[in-house]
């Protein structure tokens, strides 16, 4: 058995230049593997507590230096010279905090060291992260690339927070590339019409538009002009992020500058999936409103994915009352939003079992690290969320892809 003989912890920076959490652990004084968080800017209520320092005069009270700490100096010594074991750490992690919510630790902390453990134990086993995962069935996830950024992630005004485009094409390497053909087809029209192609936290464009919808057309052109057919081999996917259109006083969302009330706002979903090749939307309304996703789910669940992002926060409790309750048929799985491997484990069981579709998802703020692209692929999920085909730290994950699927080809011959 393998046994962990170092760990330290630093303070880096994530994709928006805030700091978050990198940590590096050690096995039998041989082998060193690393793990960076990453970090939301739309992040559901329920989530597990993100551990910053709230010192404003340093990053503006976004430092991890307390993160970090609790890993050098709280978890660290409780876990030299265990044995590497995804289960027996978390736990031992998981009683060591003692909350809920992860609140005297942090999330941050712990995922840091879980993620470690992950690739440690791969790395013992001499098999890739995937493989390491893999349960015997292996299969390539289909991509939702986010090339128009909206709501939180960009300061145009744009409610909806993402507009994703979904290839459909036959393999990892041919998605991709569709993807990238669209992105920079979208590039060409956008500075043809005169809009600013600055880019969003998410790698895709920016633009200040008039309406949500303006954004789709602009989008089926872009699909077109790239030589390829919406509905056919590209769709639409959307995050509406709706916590953050919606105002608790009024109980109204704000949508293209008019107020709607839920039951407007369905219908304007309903008007969009009629006109529109969309075959995904997340997060629909509120994380408190159950009730309408349910409703959702009933209409379009059998032609759609309706995805739960801040309603389920990668939790199995919440998960379990969306299944009661058939609000969504798919849940977005973040690691940090639940904060130990073995937790986001028993949440895609249960999602599994329950016939949930399951999409791994990066976060706005991300780190060049690129383990979620193996877990994809290793644990089957069907579906990953990384977006647009620019910035480092998103291609992070599409290059692993690539190459994973050359490794799964026969096409990794050194010699
Ligand atoms: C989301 C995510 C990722 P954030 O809402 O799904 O795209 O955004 O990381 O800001 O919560
Ligand atoms: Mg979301």
């Amino acid at each position: 058995m393998a046994t962990i003989t170092g760990l330290c912890a630093h303070e880096i920076l994530d994709s928006r230049g805030n700091p978050t959490v990198y940590t590096e652990m050690e096995i039998d004084e041989s082998f060193v593997v690393s793990a960076g968080v990453p970090s939301g800017a739309s992040t559901g209520a329920n989530e597990a507590l993100e551990l910053r320092d709230g010192v404003k005069s340093r990053y503006n009270g976004k430092g991890v230096k307390r993160a970090v700490t609790n890993v050098n100096e709280i978890i660290k010594p409780k876990i030299l010279g265990k044995n590497l074991s995804q289960k027996e750490i978390d736990t031992l992690m998981l009683n060591l905090d003692g909350t809920k919510n992860k609140e005297n630790l942090g999330a941050n902390a712990m995922l840091s060291v879980s993620l470690c453990v992950l690739k440690a134990l791969a790395k013992i086993h001499n098999k890739e992260i995937y493989e390491y995962l893999s349960n015997g069935s292996i299969s390539m996830p289909i991509a939702m690339m986010n090339i128009l950024n909206g709501g939180m992630h960009a300061g145009n005004g744009i409610d909806i927070q993402e507009f994703m485009i979904v290839p459909v094409v036959k393999s990892m390497h041919e998605r991709i590339r569709c993807g990238a053909e669209i992105f920079h087809k979208l590039n060409d029209i956008l500075k043809s019409k005169g809009f600013a192609t600055g880019l969003g936290d998410e790698g895709g464009y920016a633009p200040k538009l008039v309406s949500n919808t303006e954004a789709l057309d602009l989008i089926i052109e872009a699909i077109k002009k790239a030589g390829y057919e919406p509905g056919k081999n590209v769709y639409i996917a959307l995050d509406v992020a709706a916590n953050s259109i919606y105002d608790e006083k009024t109980k109204t969302y704000k949508l293209d500058n008019t107020k709607m009330t839920k039951e407007e706002l369905f219908s304007y979903y309903k008007y969009i999936v009629s006109k529109y090749p969309i075959v995904s939307i997340e997060d629909p309304f509120e994380e408190k409103d159950l009730e309408s996703f349910s409703k959702m789910t009933k209409l379009l669940g059998s032609r759609m994915l309706l995805v739960g992002d801040d309603y389920f926060v990668t939790n199995k409790d919440h998960l379990k009352e969306g299944i009661m309750k058939k609000a969504g048929n798919t849940i977005l799985i973040k690691p940090n939003q639940i904060g130990t491997v073995s937790e986001m484990y028993d949440t895609i069981t249960l999602a599994k079992l329950n016939k949930y579709k399951t999409i791994i998802s990066h976060r706005s703020g991300e780190t060049t690290d690129d383990v979620i692209s193996d877990i994809a692929v290793g644990l089957n999920m069907g579906f990953i969320k990384t977006g647009s085909l620019s910035r480092g730290e998103r291609i992070a994950k599409y290059n692993r892809l690539m190459l994973i699927e050359d490794n799964l080809t026969g096409k990794s011959n050194l010699r």
